[in-house]
């Protein structure tokens, strides 16, 4: 029976790196089912980071962003031996274990995450979270817009007015009504992201009888990430 096992043998790209996008399923429901804060509940940006972090400590990734109900990381060393089927599997139910974990809450239903897989070279790493960080703006510019219109006009016609409007449009209106979106949380438009950091340690050398520095790597969450750009990146020994 084991050659019915058709998919089984499918493989990401040999040396190529890997970053795995995890998306909660229906999140809009488990949204409404839990009450969450809109347009953002801080409750559930620390589940989510912590979701981040436990997937860092597992699978060593050397970047994980999060935003929404998204997840990206990006991975140099592949498990399983680059099988599509384990990745995808093992690291979409382990990230909604953590959730429900982290998460103290009665569910309606079992939270999970999709999840796919996009080989990239170096080249694409900064194109992509570049884009996923945009993502995150617009998210934060139309939910705040959305959340804003909701409580001047019913559901429906606020949903209606948000379609016809530019992202100018909605950060002009909200303006306009004493909501300025530049002063709110970094994370809020900026997303989360989970790295390695180095520390500065000074220590005492006995045998030579001095002071010695040396660095040593922690994972650090930054709630106050800056616009991505390629120094970001080269910094934080993502990119060469
Ligand atoms: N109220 C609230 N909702 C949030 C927050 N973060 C994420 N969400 C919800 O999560 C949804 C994520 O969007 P999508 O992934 O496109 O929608 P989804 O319902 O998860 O649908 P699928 O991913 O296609 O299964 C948003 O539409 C919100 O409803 C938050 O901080 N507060
Ligand atoms: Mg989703």
């Amino acid at each position: 029976m084991k050659e019915y096992e058709v998919y089984s043998s499918l493989k990401v790209p040999k040396n190529s790196k890997i970053i795995i996008r995890l998306d909660g399923r229906s999140f809009h429901q488990l949204a409404r089912d839990l009450n969450l804060v809109k347009p953002y509940d801080e409750n559930f940006y620390n589940v989510i980071s912590k979701v981040c972090e436990d997937l860092f400590k597992e699978f060593s990734p050397l970047f994980v962003y999060t935003f929404s109900d998204e997840i990206s990381l990006l991975l140099d060393k592949i498990p399983f031996d680059g099988r599509i089927e384990k990745i995808n599997s093992v690291i979409s139910s382990f990230a909604a274990s953590s959730f429900v974990i982290h998460y103290n809450a009665q569910f309606k239903k079992p939270p999970a995450f999709d999840s796919r897989i996009i080989p990239v070279n170096d080249e694409d790493i900064l194109k992509y979270f570049k884009w996923r960080q945009d993502e995150s703006w617009r998210n934060c510019v139309n939910s705040h817009g959305i959340a804003y219109l909701k409580s001047t006009h019913s559901n429906n016609e606020a949903n209606d007015i948000i379609k016809g409007m530019k992202l100018n449009d909605i950060h002009e209106l909200l303006f306009a009504n004493g909501i300025n979106l530049n002063d709110i949380e970094t994370y809020k438009k900026r997303g989360i992201a989970v790295y390695r950091k180095n520390k500065r340690v000074i220590g005492f050398n006995k045998k030579e009888n001095k002071e010695q520095v040396s660095y040593r790597s922690y994972v650090f969450t930054d709630w106050e990430l800056p616009k991505f750009n390629e120094e970001f990146f080269k910094d934080i020994d993502v990119i060469k």
